[in-house]
């Protein structure tokens, strides 16, 4: 078992394709946990362990690991680097104090780079670079130094840099002599040990004045400026070849902060803030970032961040708000896919827990002291969508249980089923993320689907005021039934409060008081399926303000009869309109295709806000456009860009859907609606 302060926790971050599974597997390689170096281009990888993984090449899920390196625990996280697979990764980054940003040499700096980095440092962790691919063609190792320190600012100095052959690193933290071609090596360790000195004022004046600063000095003022971000220490690696990977290792487990070293994390109550130390003698708490079912056994597997206390196998664990605890049995490290049972977990460490249905992602555990959630980065909406069909019938059931495991697994994918049409849709954030979860559904599950674009979830609304007026009248054999009601409908703001208030403005007891929730029952009842085009509808004020009853045939029946009946009449005759979804949307391409790409946006009723150039001659442009007609940019954007173009969507507001759009959808439901009948 660990000391707390002798443990490591290191994400690994970065674009897809940059070597972030690659360097993991020499990681385990260099510090003998495997014996043969895994690669994932002959598909031995531990980490990418999916067969999906192995067949595409990327990882889609987080991926733990953890070595001994220099008598420390270091736990490593590999995270997938695609834009589609970005909820596990973001998920995944609040389990450590360092993350390990890691740069291709060839490809440069990426957006999924870039958007990382930026969860990284508001999560106010420590960062170390690592530029790898050094030995790729072509490549300009001083230019991208320059564009790192200009994206990711000043304080990113070489810790190291690469030897003229390239099958070695020289040191450049407590060593100022050697050759390299990339930078005087000398100057860098000037560079890189002004920036550590940064963080301590004392340290400072004493350089200032001329005192020559020991390495004991410098090391132990590290942390600190790793964590004060006055330095980020760029490495260098050769994954493929192990180059570099063994200085990687000394210089996390010596200059990187332990969980100790770290800023208490915080738990967010409403306005109420605990904060918590990495104590093993403190109170439980401990939060779940990756959920994964074995596809073998379908196992369920729950690894967790442990914050403060311990876990054994008989600890008692309250989740969220529960009252009653679960005990875990096993306390499991995992290596990949494998786990290896241990006697507990402490304060700091990682850990996963088997079994444990309860347990999703961003979950807290704790001994029933703690109320409130942990402070975490937020996660991206999933705005690309499928409808699915079982391809058999019989399936339906086991299709839901099976996609439930998937979106567990990823808090990026969801289900939703459409209101009105009861259409299955799976929410994503790309067309790969939603290709290769249906291909774990088939390969995994063995449960096959068709798809079909989804439904734009459109919105009805009204845009004058109008009154409406229904009687609900009812003499066959027996009891009668009836119900009047008048009431108005009028226009409220965009996008204000979802639910409806229905106001009671009837004088006199024309309408007995109790029948006003059954009115108001019967307005809602209109409010999901909507009037003129069968789509919920929202931004509208209501108010019921006269009526008739009958002192026998009066009941609840007939008055939600008559309230759904006045409110079809009010919005009728009230200029319904349709509201349509608009979307930010924020692409990076290469410049040369700026032209192509505000083009095309302006011809999908797109309105460019702004561009940002970029390094490497790339560029972001960011609009707001209808989603209605960016169902399909994935496609597009890579047709245009051959490849090289990235997107990223999230919702922004409703909008009035022009006349002749608005015109083709009503008729389109209205012909539905008759071919239903
Ligand atoms: N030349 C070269 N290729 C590398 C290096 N590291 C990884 N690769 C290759 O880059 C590709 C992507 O690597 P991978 O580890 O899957 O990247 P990830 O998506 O960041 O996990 C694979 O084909 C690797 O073999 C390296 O240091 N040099
Ligand atoms: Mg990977």
């Amino acid at each position: 078992m660990a000391d707390t302060k002798d443990i490591r926790n290191i994400v690994l971050i970065g674009h897809g394709g940059s070597g972030k599974t690659s360097l993991a597997e020499s990681i385990l390689h260099k510090t003998g946990v495997t014996n043969r170096l895994g690669s994932v281009d002959d598909k031995t990888s531990i980490c990418d362990y999916y067969d999906e993984e192995k067949e595409h090449q990327h990882s889609t899920q987080s991926a733990v690991l953890y070595v001994k390196h220099n008598g420390k625990l270091l736990n490593v996280i590999d995270t997938p680097g695609y834009p589609d697979f970005m909820g596990p990764s973001i998920a995944s980054v609040p389990t450590s104090e360092t993350a390990v940003v890691v740069i291709s040499a060839s490809a440069g700096i990426e957006t999924v780079t870039r958007k990382m980095f930026e969860v990284a440092s508001k999560n106010n962790m420590a960062k170390v670079i690592v530029v790898n691919k050094i030995d790729a063609e072509n490549i300009d190792l001083p230019e991208l130094i320059k564009d790192i320190r200009k994206i990711f600012g000043v304080q990113c100095r070489c810790a190291n840099l690469p030897a003229p052959d390239n099958a070695s690193v020289i040191d450049c933290i407590e060593n100022d002599s050697g050759d390299s071609p990339v930078m005087d090596v000398s100057s860098a360790h000037t560079d890189l040990i002004e920036s550590v000195i940064e963080a301590d004022d004392e340290l400072m004046e004493k350089y200032l004045g001329g005192e020559e600063i020991s390495n004991e000095k410098i090391a132990s003022v590290f942390v600190k400026a790793l964590l004060e971000g006055t330095l980020t220490p760029i490495v260098f690696t050769d994954a493929r070849n192990e180059v570099g990977v063994s200085e990687l290792l000394d210089l996390i487990s010596k200059y990187t902060p332990s969980p100790s070293d770290a800023a208490p994390k915080v738990i967010k109550d409403g306005e109420n803030v605990t904060e918590l130390k990495a104590d093993s003698s403190g109170p439980l708490a401990a939060r779940v970032f990756r959920v994964s079912f074995d596809p073998k056994t379908s196992m369920k597997y729950a690894t967790i961040r442990i914050v403060s206390g311990t876990i054994d196998s008989n600890t008692n664990l309250i989740i969220n708000e529960e009252t009653k605890g679960v005990r875990p049995g096993h306390v499991m490290k995992s290596q990949g896919e494998e786990t290896k049972e241990i006697d507990s977990g402490v304060a700091g460490d990682i850990i996963t827990l088997a079994k444990v249905e309860e347990l999703r992602i961003g979950d807290i555990i704790h001994d029933g002291n703690i109320k409130g959630i942990f402070e975490v980065p937020p996660i991206p909406e999933p705005m690309f969508s499928l409808a699915l069909e079982p391809a058999t019938r019989s399936d339906v059931q086991r299709i839901g249980v099976a996609l439930e495991k998937l979106s567990e697994e990823d808090p990026c994918f969801k289900i939703t089923r459409d209101q009105q049409t009861k259409e299955l849709v799976v929410n994503g954030l790309g067309d790969l993320h939603l290709r290769i979860m249906l291909e774990k559904l088939s390969k995994q599950y063995k449960l096959l689907v068709n798809t079909k674009q989804p439904k734009i979830p459109y919105r009805e609304t009204i845009t004058a005021k109008a009154e409406g007026h229904y009687r609900h009248k009812k003499q066959t054999g027996g009891a009668g039934q009836f119900g009047e009601v008048y009431l108005r409908v009028e226009p409220a703001e965009r996008g204000a409060d979802p639910s409806l208030e229905v106001k009671w403005d009837v004088f006199g007891g024309s309408i007995p008081r109790q029948f006003e929730p059954a009115i108001a029952k019967g307005i809602n009842d209109v409010m999901n399926g909507g009037v003129v085009a069968g789509f919920p509808i929202q931004d509208i004020k209501v108010s019921v303000y006269d009526g008739k009853h009958h002192p026998v045939d009066s009941k609840e029946v007939a008055f939600r009869a008559a309230g759904k009946g006045a409110f079809i009449d009010a919005i009728k005759k009230a200029k319904p309109a349709l509201l349509e979804p608009i979307v930010n949307i924020e692409v990076t391409v290469p410049s040369e295709n700026m032209g192509d790409i505000t083009g095309d946006l302006a011809s999908k009723r797109g309105r460019v806000q702004g561009q940002e150039m970029l390094p490497g001659n790339m560029i972001t442009i960011k609009a707001l456009v209808p989603l209605s007609e960016v169902t399909q940019y994935n496609s597009q954007l890579k047709s245009v860009t051959g490849g090289r173009g990235s997107y990223t969507m999230s919702p922004n507001h409703y909008e009035p859907v022009p006349g002749n759009v608005q015109q083709q959808i009503i008729e389109s439901h209205t012909k539905q609606k008759a071919e239903e009948s």
